[in-house]
């Protein structure tokens, strides 16, 4: 394992007041005392002021941190040096701890040395790249719930279950009963059915984990002039869209990025749902069909007033969806259903609120507290999991092979093993780390 003294810069470059540069390995010490004026090894995570030099000359000067391994974010010998940040200063002490003898990181390299040292599993490691990644609360509650083990303890649960089972397993290869063995296989079955049970339940948060990581795509529909713009301008609280008289306005789709009540979502809004001759404007009614298909939900826009035309009623039929009753200030007194207005910003809090409510229901009926696979890579692995229980359960009853039984069992585990990086797979490790920054 590479563990040779690698050194990064863990904040953004550009203009700031401060810059903190990453330096960790086997030297990153020696490394160190070649830059910081009178570097003391033996000040564990205690801040130091020193100056930082290259050569003979001063580059600044800051504090560093020693952090002896193992008690460190890598699980290495670390040392946390910050300096004033900017163009200059930064780039300048990276350029001498270069010279000094370690190697620019390579993205993600840190974490991902912390996962080879027991510091992190892949799981929590991924964690650390969604808190990063995270742009809505509900999001960076989640990370922060699964750096801190919450879906790693829970995969952990179902790994020793599995185990389990593989000891019940064994004791029947090594005494294979005649007419009634030592474990009955009723029991091993229940056993499997148990843990394959507990994997389909985590495999049901699935979706909503999914959701909450690249936010639930709303898509704005209806038909053209419904207010559709003047909507997503509204929930965006700027003026992304273009609005107009013009019945046919928006022609492609635009999507903007916010939160409601703290969940994440994706508003899309697209082109008005018309039957015209216009190339472009037919154009765009394509690409609404198609976010239409995508969406988690589809607001359907219908001004006040107006009843739902058939169009409109087949479409509130075919996807999950929710009408949205525009320009309620044109006709007063109309509160039919959820409607808002544009103009006045009555009701927006309302929709926000009941979408929130609705794309986020089963997250929210949890508690916010259970965790969920968020990404492929997990429900690849519970999909896989899943099977191999399937098999061992087909192999079992009423004259089955314990060592099938076993077989197909440990393929289960091995699944799991695989997800939080338990078993050193390179090929993993490469996947999950391509997306870092380099400082991580
Ligand atoms: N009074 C009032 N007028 C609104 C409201 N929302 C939209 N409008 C007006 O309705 C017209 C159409 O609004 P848009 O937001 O462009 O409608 P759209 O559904 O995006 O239209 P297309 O892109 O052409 O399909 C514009 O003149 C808006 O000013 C509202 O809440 N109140
Ligand atoms: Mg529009």
């Amino acid at each position: 394992m590479l563990s040779d003294p690698i050194a990064a810069l863990a904040t953004p470059p550009g203009r700031s007041a401060l810059a903190v540069v990453r330096l960790s390995g086997r030297g990153a010490f020696d490394v160190a005392a070649r830059v910081v004026e009178g570097f003391r090894a033996d000040r564990a995570r205690t801040a130091t002021l020193a100056t930082f030099r290259e050569g003979a000359e001063a580059i600044d000067r800051g504090l560093y941190t020693v952090f002896p391994g193992p008690h460190s974010y890598t699980g290495e010998d670390l040392v946390e040096l910050s300096c004033h940040g900017g163009q200059l200063a930064p780039a300048r002490l990276l350029a001498a701890l270069h010279a000094a003898g370690a190697r620019p990181a390579a993205a993600g390299e840190f974490t991902r040395r912390a996962v080879l040292n027991g510091k992190l599993d892949l799981v929590q490691a991924e964690a650390v790249g969604d808190l990063i990644d995270a742009v809505a609360p509900a999001q960076a509650r989640a990370a922060l719930r699964q750096l801190e083990g919450g879906l790693s303890r829970r995969l952990s649960e179902l790994r020793e279950a599995l185990v389990g089972v593989q000891a019940l397993l064994s004791y029947e290869i090594d005494f294979p009963g005649e007419d009634d063995g030592p474990v009955p296989p009723e029991r091993i079955a229940a056993a499997i059915e148990e843990v394959a049970g507990r994997i389909a339940r985590l495999l049901a948060t699935a979706p909503s984990a999914d959701r909450m990581r690249h936010g639930a795509l709303l898509v704005l529909a209806g038909r053209p002039n419904a207010g559709k713009s003047s909507l997503f301008n509204a929930l965006l609280g700027t003026s992304r869209a273009l609005v107009t008289e013009i019945p046919g306005t928006t022609r492609d789709a635009i999507e903007g990025h916010t939160d409601f009540l703290g969940w994440p979502v994706r508003l899309a809004d697209t082109a008005g749902l018309s039957n015209s001759d216009d190339r472009l404007e037919r154009m765009g009614v394509e690409v609404s069909r198609r976010y239409l298909s995508a969406a988690d939900l589809v607001l359907l826009c219908i001004e006040a007033g107006r009843e739902p035309g058939p169009d409109e009623t087949a479409l509130l039929a075919e996807r999950p969806s929710l009408v949205v009753r525009t320009k309620r200030d044109l006709v007063p007194g109309s509160a039919d259903g959820l409607a808002v207005s544009a103009v006045t910003g009555e009701g927006i809090g309302d929709l926000r609120r009941a979408v929130a409510n609705r794309v986020f229901a089963d997250r929210i009926a949890l508690g916010d507290l259970e965790p969920g696979l968020g990404r492929d890579r997990h429900r690849t692995a519970l999909l896989r999991a899943e099977a191999a229980l399937a098999d061992a359960a087909a192999h079992l009853i009423p004259e089955g092979d314990p060592v099938l039984v076993s077989h197909h069992v440990r393929e289960a585990t091995i699944a799991l093993d695989e997800l939080l990086g338990a078993v050193d797979v390179e090929e993993v490790l490469g996947a999950v780390f391509a997306g870092f920054c380099v400082g991580k």
